[in-house]
């Protein structure tokens, strides 16, 4: 099924200098670039993006995580993108990442864990909207 998925290079991706080098593997795959752009998060846009983490114990670093510094915010279509790119990325802790996947091969900390992507069709679709408004191709 074509679908779309939103993808986000975190600040310790930026400043490592990783950007090319995890892009190059969603492109690898086959996944074709739809949008993308640098920002800065400010805390309303990252309590919203992460709603469903409000009230856990690691939402504080997370949000202060995701404020700390540049990020580059995109969106990827292609076949089943969103089961795609998540295995391209790993688990969410790198420790526990297989080896060849992102999170597995470039972090280390579970809170910088290099890369955001959508784990549904209903958080792609909101995650899209709220970073992206409407695409309209
Ligand atoms: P993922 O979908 O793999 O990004 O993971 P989650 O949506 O469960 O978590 C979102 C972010 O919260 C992770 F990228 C890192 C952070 N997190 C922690 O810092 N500690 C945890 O125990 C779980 C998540």
């Amino acid at each position: 099924m074509m679908e779309r998925t939103f993808v986000m290079l975190k600040p310790d991706a930026v400043e490592r200098g990783l950007v090319g080098a995890v892009l190059a593997r969603l492109e690898a795959k086959g996944l074709r670039l739809v949008a993308a752009k640098t920002m800065l998060i400010d805390r309303r846009l990252a309590e919203e993006h992460y709603q469903l983490h409000k009230g856990k114990p690691f939402f504080e670093d997370l949000v202060q995580f995701i404020c700390s510094g540049m990020v580059l915010v995109s969106v990827w279509e292609g076949r089943n993108a969103i089961r795609a790119v998540r295995q391209l990325v790993g688990a969410t802790d790198p420790t526990a990442a297989a080896p060849g996947t992102i999170r597995g091969d470039f972090g280390l900390e579970i809170t910088r864990n290099i890369v955001h992507a959508s784990d549904s069709q209903e958080a792609s679709a909101r995650e899209i909207r709220l970073f992206f408004g409407d695409l309209t191709r």
